[in-house]
């Protein structure tokens, strides 16, 4: 153990109630290939992204962990990978043995490979972020235990490899960025666990380029005060490092730190849109629940428009002291995109609460339908977390038994970005 730790720091913003599980694909496209070319199993194989076969032009996609004995890498141009790794002559009696497999990428083929994938970490999770072709986030807190989280992760990588036929590497962690740390540690084949109140320990002796967002030029400047690993930078003066790099200062201390309080929150369509907002003290008069949920309505069939969603279900939510969570819904007998009706059933609903002192209104759209597709409803993104973060800031998010879509709720707020910036 590292002199270094008992003057770590503790970490208190871990989860140890979450139990995430991230998955990565080892060499995910020569692994494909190697799915119709058994042959290539073993051998040195290179995948080039804009290569035609006998050509020297293109880049890396990946290469096979054989080829990148040979100094091969992601990104490389293709050039370079040939000196490194001599195309082998495959019609060649006699192959040489210090050469390797190039092949072109085939993307169609990958995607209908990854699908299958997916569909199993779908089955061994209620809630999967899928971030890539080949990569996942499983909230699997509810399917597993730590004392038995190793095992789990066993189940996830030997079903891929028995029902698909590639490999995973798997990391089980109580936060997304120690989990996707644990699944990177021991590649290719790996399956590592770190258990809560493990993480600070776990990325202490890890180099700072592999805390996120530490690239060569900030892991340099980091040298230069005497920061070389993960460690050092969890146990450096804050202060100091906020002088140096401003915010980003701090941020890059805290993930130095596995500090990560992100709940792994689900890609896909939402299962509902909605908007709440609480007041200062808790309110009677029924005007002015009216005039909130009348704003909630517009700012929700707005959001609804803006995705290209239908709602066939409105609701209200009326949180009456000291914390009783109260939701009322109809439903309709078909789709609408109707702003004007969500104001007038959220009105009606609320009604019932006309007498009781309330301290925060909601109103929500469910039942949703995407009848436009995918496309419609990119342009809702960045609108909507940018709202999002200022809600979600506002600390209002809370967690009711009678309020079933919390998850959605949730992904509403955090949004895409919560993964890709961290
Ligand atoms: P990665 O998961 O980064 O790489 P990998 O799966 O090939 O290898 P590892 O075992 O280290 O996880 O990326 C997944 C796929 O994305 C990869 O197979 C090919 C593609 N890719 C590119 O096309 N270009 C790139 O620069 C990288 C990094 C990946
Ligand atoms: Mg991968």
């Amino acid at each position: 153990m590292p002199s270094g730790d008992a003057t770590l720091p503790g970490v208190d913003d871990e989860r140890p109630d979450q139990i995430v599980l991230h998955v990565d694909m080892d060499c995910f496209y020569a692994a494909c290939e190697r799915l119709r070319e058994p042959q290539l199993r073993g051998e040195p194989l290179v995948v080039g992204m804009g290569y035609e076969p006998g050509d020297d032009i293109g880049a890396v996609a990946t290469a096979s962990y054989e080829a990148r004995e040979y100094g091969v890498e992601s990104a490389m141009a293709i050039s370079e990978a040939l000196d490194r790794l001599p195309r082998l002559d495959e019609d060649a009696a006699d192959p040489d043995e210090s050469a390797g497999y190039y092949r072109p990428v085939d993307l169609d083929f990958y995607q209908s490979v990854a699908a299958e994938v997916k569909a199993i970490l779908h089955d061994c999770a209620d809630t999967v972020r899928e971030v890539s072709i080949d990569e996942a986030y499983l909230d699997v807190t509810d399917r597993t235990a730590w004392e038995v989280a190793e095992g789990f992760g066993r189940h996830v990588k030997n079903r891929i490899e028995r029902e698909v036929g590639v490999v995973a590497s798997v990391g089980v962690a109580p936060t997304l960025s120690a989990a996707k740390v644990a699944s990177d540690y021991d590649k290719p084949d790996g399956l590592v666990v770190i258990e809560p109140g493990e993480v600070a320990e776990f990325f202490a002796p890890l180099s700072v380029e592999e805390v996120h967002g530490v690239g060569p030029v900030t892991a340099r400047t980091l040298r230069e005060l005497g920061i070389e690993t993960a460690g050092d930078l969890a146990a450096a003066d804050p202060h100091e490092l906020v002088d140096r790099f401003g915010d980003r200062g701090r941020e890059l201390y805290d993930r130095a730190r596995g500090a990560d309080t992100r709940e792994v929150t689900p890609t896909g369509d939402p299962k509902s849109l909605s908007r709440e907002s609480a007041f200062a003290d808790a309110v009677e008069d029924p005007e002015r629940k009216r005039e909130q949920v009348r704003a909630l309505a517009e700012a929700v069939a707005t959001r609804a428009q803006s995705k290209g969603a239908l709602y066939r279900t409105i609701g209200v939510k009326a949180v009456t002291p000291p914390y009783d969570v109260n939701t009322r819904e109809r439903s309709l007998p078909g789709p609408i995109d109707d702003a004007d009706l969500v104001e007038e059933i959220a009105l009606e609903l609320i009604a019932e609460f006309d007498d009781d002192r309330v301290r925060k209104v909601g109103v929500r759209v469910s039942n949703l339908s995407f009848p436009a597709g995918e496309q419609a409803r990119l342009g809702g993104w960045d609108q909507e977390t940018e709202r999002d973060d200022s809600e979600a800031a506002g600390g209002q998010v809370e967690s009711s038994a009678d309020d079933p879509d919390r998850s959605a709720l949730a992904d509403d707020r955090s949004g895409q970005s919560s993964l890709t910036d961290f």
